[in-house]
């Protein structure tokens, strides 16, 4: 019988306790894009004139868009100034080590050239191009990790589509129907036809039993064994733990797993939100999600046209600038042993505190209070410039040079042995 399950059980991870064999690249990566990218993006959040508040990929339902007339918006959709390239040139200029987009969202358009549906991007719409295959290529050309996002369970063109469909009679629902007839058959297509993948990022699970779904995942395991599955594919079986939308863990967590922002209010392109975190607050993010532990999957929407927007791409390109000399206290590190502080974060290599000090202590004296470790040297980590400090007891104190604070984080590491 169909249990529903709780959010923590759907999102849980690996019920079988053992890692994922192919998990370390993942735990090293810290930093992902997200792409959300379907027909909501030429609606940009309007429909007939009248703007729908919250997120763009949501208008369809929002807006209660009968599925005939939500079909025709295919019609117009010509994303002519989509560049694979350019995409994954900016990924890599970001320092983005892996890459996840919508293949098909709750509104159930297929960005690829699906033979399951015909209401896909390259059967229903003048584009007639499938931007997948080419994003999946330039992609892991630049040694980035290219991942799919589905929708396996809320598909709101069909009839026996999960959750939130309107256009259809309630109760009356074939989920196995559903599964056997769409999601199955088209997450194989993509599990065979796009090469590698790093992930497969599902969402809403729902509609099997825990034996339905782990026969789900054995299925589709077969062809990409390597790939990681994230934990919204339900039933504690993924194999990272993707925590809830914007949502960053207050200690840290051991294991693989992931926080998921957007750059703005919404997930897919919207015309009007202009509410959007500069390049310190998305590197600020970054460093506080690495102190605990996990990666940051960072959202952007590109347009119906096919473009990045320029103010996403712009902070993008600011944090990969930070990332190419501050990387070091990124990448491949673990959570900080030093617990956050009024000053900043900290994340962790062997022997060594990276601490990521946002806010300078006025008098210059920073505080690592009750650190079990003896300190040998403490330095920046950029230009390495050695600093004084001195322990009492186990607090260590810092003397900091000058810096403008209060922006993105200023590195410094100390080094130490014992603990
Ligand atoms: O409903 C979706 C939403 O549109 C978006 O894709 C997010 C991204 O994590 N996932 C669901 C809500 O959690």
């Amino acid at each position: 019988s169909l249990k529903a399950q709780t959010m923590d059980e759907m999102w849980d991870t690996r019920s079988s306790g053992k890692e994922h064999p192919n998990i370390q690249w993942f735990k090293d990566a810290k930093f992902g894009l997200f792409i959300h990218w379907g027909l909501y993006a030429k609606l940009a959040g309007e429909w007939k004139g009248k703007r729908y508040y919250g997120s763009g990929e949501w208008i369809m339902n929002q807006a209660r868009i009968p599925v005939a007339e939500y079909k025709a918006v295919a019609q117009t959709f010509n994303p002519v100034k989509f560049n694979a390239d350019e995409w994954a040139q900016l990924a890599s200029d970001a320092g983005i080590k892996y890459m996840v987009i919508t293949a098909k969202h709750h509104e159930g358009f297929a960005m690829y050239n699906s033979k399951v549906s015909d209401f896909n991007i390259v059967a229903a719409t003048p584009y007639k191009k499938d931007p997948m295959k080419a994003l999946a290529a330039a992609t892991t050309k630049r040694g980035i990790q290219f991942g799919f996002y589905y929708s396996q369970f809320q598909d709101w063109y069909e009839p026996n589509g999960g959750r939130n469909t309107w256009d259809f009679e309630e109760g009356k629902k074939d989920y196995e129907k559903y599964y056997k007839e769409k999601a199955v058959p088209q997450l194989k297509e993509l599990m065979t036809n796009y090469g590698p993948l790093g992930i497969v990022w599902f969402d809403t699970p729902g509609g099997m039993t825990k034996e339905q779904t782990q026969a789900f995942v054995d299925d589709l395991r077969k062809l990409q064994p390597k790939s990681l599955f994230s934990s919204r594919v339900g039933q504690g079986l993924g194999d990272y733990k993707d925590f809830g939308d914007s949502e960053v863990p207050s200690t840290p967590i051991k294991g693989a797993w992931e926080s998921i922002y957007t750059h703005n209010d919404s997930w897919g392109y919207i015309k009007h939100d202009m509410n959007f975190k500069t390049p310190a607050e998305i590197i600020r993010l970054l460093a506080n999600v690495a102190s605990k532990g996990g990666n940051l999957m960072l959202n952007v929407g590109p347009d119906g046209e096919g473009r990045i927007p320029e103010y996403s791409a712009k902070f993008l390109r600011e944090t990969g600038k930070w990332l190419d000399k501050n990387g070091e206290s990124i990448y491949g590190s673990t959570y900080g042993l030093v617990p956050a502080q009024p000053w900043g974060v900290s994340t962790s290599k062997p022997g060594k505190q990276y601490l990521h000090v946002v806010n300078r202590p006025e008098n210059g004296r920073l505080l690592v209070p009750g650190f079990n470790g003896t300190v040998s040297k403490v330095y920046s980590l950029i230009g390495k410039e050695a600093l004084e400090f001195k322990t009492e007891g186990n607090d260590v104190w810092i003397t900091l040079p000058e810096f403008e604070s209060g922006s993105a984080n200023t590195v410094f590491v100390m080094e130490y042995s014992g603990k």
